[in-house]
């Protein structure tokens, strides 16, 4: 088995109804959920003219390899209706691999851990919810650490 953090965000139509869907899909697939953190109202990142987003981070239990579960999540995001659109604008739900235990990856198709988590406050304050003192592989540095040193993003807790 693998302890997987996925990070999950959506800023297109019902926000909250789509969330709610991406886990059942995941349940539905066989990954078990184990822990979800608070859903966050975000501030876009990157692209900012784009509305806010919902974010949310889950650790879960699979027997699936990582690359095995990315195309999962590919999939399921294009049975939940998400349609190709430029990089990193607006998507009905985005469900993105950051860890995968301590396994580092550099492929073409996958780079493990998630390249971006350190710049991402959206990622990084549901982490530290989930596990604070879990260490990124490559950095050393906790989640706690990360977030200490990420740029502001003004986000709001939208759910406990
Ligand atoms: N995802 C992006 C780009 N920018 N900003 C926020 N707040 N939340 C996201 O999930 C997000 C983003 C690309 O995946
Ligand atoms: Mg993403
Ligand atoms: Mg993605």
């Amino acid at each position: 088995m693998h302890t997987v953090y996925l990070a999950l965000g959506t800023n297109l139509g019902d926000r909250i109804v789509h969330i709610q869907r991406a886990l059942m899909q995941l349940f539905t697939s066989g990954i078990v959920v184990t822990r979800c953190s608070a859903i966050w109202e975000t501030e876009p990142f990157g692209i900012t003219d784009q509305p806010w987003f919902l974010n949310a981070v889950v650790e879960a239990q699979t027997s699936r390899e990582p690359l095995e579960l990315l195309r999962l999540v590919k999939e399921l995001e294009a049975t939940m209706g998400r349609e190709p659109a430029f990089v990193n604008g607006p998507r009905i739900i985005d469900i993105d691999l950051l860890f995968s235990d301590d396994t580092c990856i550099q492929s073409e198709e996958l780079i493990l851990p998630h390249p971006r988590i350190a710049e991402r406050r959206f990622v990084l304050e549901p982490m530290v919810e989930l596990a604070p003192d879990w260490k990124h592989p490559i950095s050393g540095l906790t989640m706690r650490q990360l977030l200490d040193a990420a740029p502001p993003l003004a986000m709001f807790r939208h759910s406990q």
